[in-house]
């Protein structure tokens, strides 16, 4: 594959007239429990926007948890700002090109992780209707991606290092440790000591910490660690940039960063060397493509953040994670680390690594029948008033 421009602009830009909105609710148990510094998950409750367009239709999964824990957003929520107010507009909206979805959503404050699953719907319609793949249409500079996994807090250090080994085994080629107060030294030492020196490893602590935790944030420097990802709150940009002065390991924000202009802000104020970029937390796939670009300017690296998502929005994702400034592993993991079954076809590691798809679109075929099959509520229709 060559380098491709963006083709933002060219023939697959076409737009689209939004016919109706459909909101599927899917429960996926998880092959194991997913336990981070705000709770413990077994299932994922998947919210999926399926757009039906003149010209096709286009899905896009929302990565809102079922509840506020990892931000504001929640799956209710996110389905009833959609129901009440993001879809309406759309269906008004007349002819419309995903990159127009951000200024028709305009209207409504916040809520990014249910207006970035719209546009990717919208978006996923108008490049099925023109044969343009998502990783042609973002402007991907590989054909397949290097991938990380992110790992739960354990019951105990025994249990983390046969989880850790059994991913080693399985070709990731970084490993990502959740840590919480009284889970973080001794585990991120055992995983080292199991993992060797060279290899990447880095921690997550989802605003776990508070600033008197400094000192004590500074022992990870004994570790090699690639980054820490979201010590502290959200808002608390000033706290990160303290930090950073005191410890040598670099941080990276995830929680933080909701949009290019505090990712601009926090390089700028050396609160961040890298950034986490997920699409669902900054609004969509446009507005993440410009954090990327951003980064790439200021020579930031960035890395494709997870949200346990099924195989409709790891598809995207993954040719997210194929552009020129993602140059870290991301936690792009196979569909088998999550779920026993996906709702598209899987997505398999290979040396490491996941093939960018290569079809128009997001590329995957949603099993409709898996949807219908899988359902935990009823499926809404929002079509033009
Ligand atoms: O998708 O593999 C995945 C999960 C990656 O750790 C992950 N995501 O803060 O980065 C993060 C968390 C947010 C979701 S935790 C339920
Ligand atoms: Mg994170």
């Amino acid at each position: 594959m060559t380098t491709l421009a963006p083709v933002h602009s060219s023939g697959s830009a076409l737009p689209v007239v939004v016919e109706a909105v459909e909101l599927h609710r899917v429960a996926m148990p998880l092959v194991r429990p997913f336990e981070t510094s705000f709770g413990r998950q077994t299932a994922r409750e998947v919210l999926l926007v399926r757009v039906i367009t003149d010209a096709g239709d286009g899905w896009g999964e929302c990565v809102a948890m079922a509840d506020p824990v990892y931000s504001s957003e929640y799956v209710e929520g996110c389905a009833d700002v959609i129901r009440s107010y993001l879809a309406p507009a759309l269906l008004e909206a007349g002819t419309v090109r995903a990159a127009d979805v951000a200024s028709v959503l305009d209207f409504v404050i916040g809520h990014r992780m249910a207006k970035a699953a719209v546009e990717t719907a919208v978006l996923d319609a108008q490049l099925r209707a023109s044969g343009t793949s998502f990783g042609e249409y973002f402007g991907a500079v590989r054909p397949e991606v290097d991938c990380g996994v992110s790992v739960g807090i354990a019951p105990d250090l025994d249990s983390l290092l046969a989880e850790v080994a059994g991913y080693v085994e399985e070709g990731y080629r970084r490993i990502k440790l959740k840590i919480k107060p009284g889970w973080d030294l001794l585990p991120v030492a055992a995983v080292r000591a199991l993992l060797g020196p060279e290899a990447l490893l880095q921690v997550d602590a989802n605003t776990a910490y508070t600033i008197a935790d400094i000192d004590h944030l500074r022992e990870l420097d004994a570790f090699g660690l690639l980054l820490i990802e979201q010590p502290f709150v959200e808002e608390d940009i000033a706290a990160h940039v303290r930090l950073a002065r005191a410890i040598d390991t670099p941080v990276c924000l995830d929680e933080s960063i909701t949009g290019t202009r505090v990712a601009i802000d926090a390089i700028e104020r050396d609160a961040t060397s890298i950034i986490n970029i997920k699409a669902g937390r900054v609004g969509g796939y446009l507005e993440a493509i410009r954090i990327h670009d951003a980064c790439l300017e200021r020579d930031v690296p960035v890395w494709c953040g997870g949200m346990l998502e099924t195989g409709i929005g790891r598809a995207a994702n993954v040719a997210l994670a194929a552009l020129p400034g993602f140059t870290l592993p991301g936690d792009t993991s196979a569909s088998n680390r999550y779920f026993a079954e996906d709702l598209t076809e899987s997505f398999v590691l290979v040396d490491g690594r996941l093939a960018v798809p290569a079809g128009p679109g997001s590329g995957v075929t949603v099993r409709t029948e898996l949807v219908e099959e899988w359902k935990s509520r009823p499926t809404q229709l929002i079509t033009r008033a």
